[in-house]
């Protein structure tokens, strides 16, 4: 049974997201918001659609779920610090187009992101998000038994590189266990991604490649996946604790600007 009975909610796939109908996120109630709250656990991925979010609304509606995050690297839009101008740079400079979870660089990630969309192209530029309990439970015993036993290093090297940061970012390394534990939840996830672990704890990239290079693939299946078609004013909002998405760039030079904003998440235990 749904654990959000009053909203009005359509279902993505069975791995994750709904729509949630209805709602006007510069009006919601302490009510509204405990059932969209809800929602979000029990979902993965809310989509909003028609939604009318200049930046303060787009913040005011990130606050309900705690303090917003200001990126230690990607630059933010001129009047609000916790604003990430996402904007189609051609295919060679994308640098969403992979596997990833938000800033698993830092030793707190976000507890969430969230996208507006501000211009969309008339096909392609869609989301993929991708269920990370669900790739964690699927595995075998002895797997999960392995995999709860290590940590691996996380870095924003890359990231610094592609933003002309690479000094600041080459050396940068941050620990967390391969499988958290989700803090609101209780339930386990997967917690690796292609574009911020480098290796296991105490391995080299080399020993650690063919084990992730198997968990990314394993946790990215389609049977794993929801896949979002963006519509102007669609805010779309995911648990980066449990979900990694990839930004598919098949849009050519069309136009594509998003608002981004995340919220501040604690230590993955
Ligand atoms: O542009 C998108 O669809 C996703 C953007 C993204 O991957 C990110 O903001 O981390």
């Amino acid at each position: 049974m749904s654990v959000s009975p009053d909203l009005d909610l359509v279902r993505m796939t069975g791995a994750l997201g709904a729509e949630v109908r209805g709602v006007d996120l510069t009006d919601l109630d302490d009510g509204q918001f405990a059932r969209v709250h809800a929602a979000f656990l029990e979902h993965h991925v809310l989509v909003f659609r028609d939604q009318k979010l200049d930046p303060d609304a787009l913040v005011a509606f990130g606050q309900r779920f705690g303090p917003l995050y200001v990126h230690p690297i990607v630059p933010h839009i001129e009047t609000h610090e916790e604003v990430i101008p996402i904007s189609n740079l051609g295919k060679r400079r994308t640098i969403t187009e992979v596997w990833h979870s938000d800033v698993t660089f830092a030793p707190c990630p976000p507890l969430a992101s969230a996208l507006y969309a501000l211009s969309v192209p008339d096909a392609g530029g869609d989301t993929l998000f991708a269920n990370q309990h669900l790739a964690f439970e699927a595995l075998s015993p002895g797997m999960q038994r392995l995999l709860r036993g290590l940590r691996a290093v996380h870095s924003g090297d890359g990231l610094g590189a592609a933003m002309k940061q690479g000094e600041a970012w080459r050396a940068h390394g941050q620990l967390h266990p391969v499988v958290r534990t989700h803090p609101e939840t209780g339930r386990p996830a997967l917690f690796v991604n292609r574009a911020f672990t480098r290796a296991f704890e105490d391995m080299t990239p080399a020993e650690s490649r063919p084990l992730l290079d198997f968990l990314i693939e394993w946790a990215t299946a389609p049977h794993l996946q929801c896949r979002h078609r963006w519509r102007k004013g669609d805010l779309v909002m995911w648990d980066n604790r449990s979900i990694m998405h990839y930004a598919v760039h098949d849009h050519g030079d069309a136009k594509r600007n998003l608002h981004r904003i995340t919220v501040e998440g604690d230590e993955p235990r």
